[in-house]
């Protein structure tokens, strides 16, 4: 689309406050991209709705996911920074796109397993065909390259899967983009349960540390992980708690697991948990300030979503009208 520059695309969702697993696995990595990439960075909401949300939550999460973006250092002037509901684009050819996936393959998808075992109450179609909304957020805007922690792999891997068939029916439609996983903090683990995800909607408080939280609250939830009845800061089989906090600790410090193992050889865990929230809670401690001044000038954040969105269905409008006119859909002629 951009003939100088290739492009990259990445979502979070507002479903509840951001976690260091959502900073450490995608957001904090974001910013990389700027110079040598165009950048969309965008607000899923549209995805936020497949479980059931709390309308002025949402509403507030949106606001408050989109001053993160910019204080984890996007600059809206070097980034399409925008909500996924401000551009029509995403939600129409996902329902296209819905008509190039197939049952069986959504069906493989574990997200939609791990997540319909999570909400029995509501296994809605919306939850089911998720990744084909997904795969339209990247192709509307021919993404080169869609950076995500580990767990979007399999949807990456069907995004590719629906580029290539419609590209194989209609000829060359869509660019086929590649996921970027960061090599060590792809999947950041629960506090409670070190062999689960970290996610932002776990109603567990202490198995999770947001951004947001304070450090007094980041020191408490880290003193509390769940850890094994060793006491040696090494690792090894069954110590899946200790590798967590040793991943989180590498990516704040930026020391290697044999450099963190010499460092608290003959310390106890106390010390290390200890360490470990020390040095998270210093690190989001500058984030947290400048998503306050953020947070508080609302309508400076409207004009970057207004922006935003209209950068952004400028450029999905290019994709939609090709693909509408090669499925036989008629372009309207405006009289
Ligand atoms: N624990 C994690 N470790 C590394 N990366 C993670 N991501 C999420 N959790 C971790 C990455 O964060 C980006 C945004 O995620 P999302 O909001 O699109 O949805 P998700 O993957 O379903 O994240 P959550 O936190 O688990 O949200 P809920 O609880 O609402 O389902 C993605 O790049 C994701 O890989």
């Amino acid at each position: 689309m951009y003939k100088d520059k290739k492009v990259v695309f990445s979502g979070v969702q507002p479903s509840g406050v951001l976690t260091i697993g959502n900073y450490l696995g995608a957001i904090r990595n974001f910013s990389e991209f700027s110079e040598n990439y165009h950048c969309y960075y965008c607000v899923v909401d549209e995805h936020a709705i497949t479980v059931r949300q709390v309308p002025a939550d949402l509403r507030k999460r949106t606001y408050e996911t989109l001053a993160l973006y910019i204080a984890c250092g996007l600059d809206p002037e070097k980034n399409t920074l925008f909500v996924q509901s401000h551009v029509s684009g995403h939600a129409e050819l996902g329902w296209i796109l819905d008509c190039y996936t197939m049952f069986g393959e959504l069906s493989r998808m574990t997200q939609f397993k791990d997540k319909s075992a999570k909400n029995a109450d509501n296994i809605n179609a919306g939850l089911f065909t998720y990744p084909s909304l997904m795969a339209a957020d990247i192709l509307l805007y021919q993404t080169e390259l869609v950076p995500v922690g580990v767990d979007q792999k399999q949807h990456l891997e069907l995004t590719r899967d629906i580029a290539t068939r419609f590209n194989q029916i209609y000829g060359d439609t869509f660019v086929v983009p590649e996921p970027f996983i960061p090599k060590t903090t792809a999947k950041i683990m629960s506090l409670a349960e070190p062999t689960k995800k970290m996610s932002k909607s776990d109603e567990n408080e202490n198995a999770v540390v947001r951004i947001l939280d304070p450090k007094d609250a980041i020191i408490r939830k880290f003193k509390r992980a769940v850890t094994d009845s060793g006491c040696e800061i090494k690792r090894g089989e069954g110590k899946d708690g200790i590798m967590n906090l040793m991943s989180i600790y590498s990516a704040f410090t930026g020391k290697t697991e044999d450099e963190i193992e010499a460092e608290f050889e003959g310390k106890g865990y106390g010390d290390f948990k200890l360490a470990v929230g020390e040095t998270c809670a210093d690190a989001l401690a500058p984030v947290q300030a400048e998503f306050a001044r953020l947070a508080a000038d609302k309508a400076y954040l409207e004009d970057v979503m207004a922006k935003g969105a209209e950068a952004a269905a400028r450029d999905a409008a290019r994709t939609m009208s090709k693909v509408r006119r090669k499925l036989g859909f008629i372009e309207l002629k405006r009289r």
